[in-house]
């Protein structure tokens, strides 16, 4: 635990923050540039000669794998902090390391908007074993890099070294032929190869692996030569011929989700929004916005009319507005460093974005302009902690929510290893509350009497009581999995099977019932009960498998009344719909899947022309049936489309409260 403590705010013992004494830094061997090609997020060039493989080639590593590296032992890794293809900050962080290996852990900020801090930022790796560098605002863009000892060898040829044991930065350690070591190896290679993303448009998924002799080690320290990766890694192929299915009962509106990673013809950034009707579970538009040259578009909200969709691109500094029901483009706002989710206040319309990047919430204006201001003009900046804007003292907020009554905002602080809740009648931070390592997503009550933050790297879920501001429990999503042998065990509270690493967005319920919860490295659904004063309140009671990548999650209303849950998958190009209650009785540990809808299709204003339908991560349902919204749509929006939602609404979904 010395380490878990050790690490809280990491950003102040980083190594490029302050050079520790020692040689001047060499030329790098290899350089990882920072840009917004899907999966090579970092890309590997070679800038000297390695006395290894240096940017592992094509044949090798696989045609569309650009961002791993093979070096020797006491070669320099390099991470261009000024980068020519990169819209916003990103960072270089080292999420894997060697145990106890020099020069770890690393972290560098990599800065587009201050040219006074062009160059290169480099780390010396002496100790020969895996390292993965992340970027930790976007926790996805991995390098990899592994040192090999060349006197090491499998067959008396190439034998490249894993390392005994991997350390993560929250300090968790493992060897690294652990199943936790070789699900995070996977993952490198799923994500950097897009080749291996779930495409349902095939037959059947099978990943492969780059056919590379390795050495890993085992828990009990012996030695685990294999001629070829994918000997450790390949699974059996999945079957994809039917794995498409429409939901029995309808959704209620429109399902937005963001393919953050499809690439279109019309412009050279990636990304789209794609829209499924839940009448009939078919694709109606998929907007691209070459006009404006779309760049990673992150997460949506709408306005209170359900007139347009708030759009943020995540990978640069905008907010996009476009109108929803035609896709057309109405205007970009400058959001700040890296905007990753957008929320308006349910009582005033306000529209609040999170910069990822930096340190605030900005605050625009509503879409009718009011008190003044024109539609969606720049209000203010929030700061969300004393630290300012420096890459290693800012919040990073992630994914935000508000309280129904608009009065309260909570943040989960990636950079800080915080909570903020945020009070706007008070115009004042309220607390700001420890959570685990790299919190990333929040949830709420509809009463707001708790909320939930997602800890990304710890894979837990902090519950925060509303009324005290206080952590009063922490879900441990993988505490009966063994991280050697991968096995998991039930819970001995709920008596569920259940695993969920890596957890990402963690919405509540409208009716307050249920919280479901999208994990992206074992690529699981988990659903925690949320109804207070019972055995079960705040315990996983049910797992569901998800697609990788698993990431984005929404509810809307389900027709005749309740909810369904919408996830999105970034490694993958299909919707998988939830029912969290599918017989209406409150409990969620019958949830099960009940649909799965394809991503893919033709472009409304673009034509698509790679990863189709890839890249899911933010979900929207419009109308938007979250307790606070429904009731003011219902109550002053009087288009045809509101007035035909309210026809079909329950009266319970038109106040779930
Ligand atoms: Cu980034």
């Amino acid at each position: 635990m010395a380490a878990l403590s050790m690490l809280v705010g990491w950003g102040t013992f980083g190594m490029a923050h302050a050079a520790p004494p020692g040689p001047p830094s060499k030329t790098p061997v290899v350089s990882f540039e920072a840009g917004d090609r899907p999966g090579n997020f970092f890309t590997c060039s070679n800038t000297a000669n390695s006395k290894s493989l240096g940017c592992v080639p094509a044949e090798i590593g696989g045609a569309q794998q650009r961002s791993l590296a093979v070096i020797a032992p006491g070669e320099t890794v390099g991470f261009p902090t000024y980068s020519g293809e990169a819209s916003t900050v990103h960072t270089a962080l080292s999420l894997i390391f060697p145990e106890r290996a020099k020069n770890m852990p690393f972290k560098t900020a990599i800065d587009v908007r201050d040219p006074a801090k062009r160059g290169v930022a480099t780390v010396t790796l002496r100790d020969p074993g895996l390292y993965v560098f992340i970027c930790d605002i976007h926790v996805y863009m991995f390098a990899g890099v592994i040192v090999d000892d060349p006197k090491t060898k499998v067959n008396g040829g190439l034998g490249l070294d894993l390392g005994k044991k991997i350390s993560l930065v929250n300090g968790v350690t493992v060897p690294t032929a652990s199943d936790l070591a070789l699900r995070l190896v996977r993952t490198f290679f799923i994500i950097t190869d897009p080749g291996n993303w779930k495409d349902y448009t095939k037959p059947s998924w099978q990943p492969v692996y780059p056919a590379v002799p390795v050495i890993a080690y085992d828990a009990s320290g012996a030695k685990v030569e294999v001629p070829d990766l994918n000997a450790l890694l390949k699974a059996d192929p999945v079957d994809l011929t039917t794995a498409l299915e429409k939901p029995a009962k309808p959704g209620v509106g429109e399902i937005w989700v963001d393919t953050q990673f499809e690439l279109t013809g019309g412009k050279s950034k990636p990304g789209t929004a794609t829209a499924i009707e839940g009448t009939g579970w078919t694709l109606t538009k998929k907007i691209a916005l070459p006009a404006t040259n779309m760049n990673h578009p992150h997460n949506m909200w709408t306005d209170r009319d359900q007139k347009v969709i708030y759009q943020t691109q995540w990978f640069d500094e905008r907010l996009t507005v476009f109108d929803r029901k035609t896709g057309a483009f109405m205007h970009d706002l400058n959001a700040g460093p890296a905007p990753s989710h957008v929320m308006t206040r349910a009582n005033n319309d306000l529209v609040h974005v999170a910069q990822n990047g930096g340190n605030n919430v900005r605050e625009f204006n509503d879409l009718a302009g009011s008190g003044g201001a024109g539609p969606n003009q720049f209000l203010r900046d929030i700061p969300m902690g004393p630290g300012g804007e420096d890459v290693f003292t800012a919040t990073h907020p992630h994914g935000h929510w508000m309280s129904s009554t608009g009065d309260k905002m909570v943040t989960p602080n990636e950079n800080l290893n915080t909570s903020t809740v945020y009070n706007f009648p008070a115009g004042a931070i309220e607390a700001t509350i420890p959570t685990g390592h790299v919190p990333i997503a929040t949830g709420m009550m509809p009463d707001s009497s708790k909320y939930y933050v997602a800890n990304f790297l710890d894979s837990t879920i902090s519950v925060m009581d509303m009324a005290t501001n206080t952590e009063t429990k922490k879900i441990n999503l993988i505490a009966n999995y063994d991280p050697v042998g991968g096995g998991v065990v039930p819970d001995p509270v709920s008596g569920k099977t259940f695993v969920g690493a890596l957890p990402i967005q963690t919405p509540v319920s409208p009716v307050g019932t249920n919280m479901v919860t999208a994990n992206t490295l074992t690529a699981t659904i988990t659903i925690v009960d949320t109804r207070p004063n019972l055995p079960t309140t705040d315990t996983v009671v049910a797992m569901l498998p998800c697609d990788p990548g698993c990431h984005g999650v929404q509810y809307g209303a389900k027709l005749g009344g309740g909810y369904y849950a919408y996830v999105a998958s970034k490694f993958g190009n299909a919707m998988i719909i939830v029912d969290p209650d599918p017989n209406g009785d409150g409990d969620p540990s019958d949830a099960t899947i009940v649909g799965r809808v394809l991503l893919a299709g033709t472009g409304t204003d673009d034509t698509v022309i790679g990863n189709a339908g890839m890249g899911g991560q933010g979900v929207l349902a419009v109308p938007n049936v979250y307790n606070g919204w429904v009731q003011q749509w219902v109550a002053h929006c009087m288009t045809a489309d509101c007035n035909t939602w309210k026809g079909v609404l329950t009266d319970k979904q038109k106040d779930p409260e």
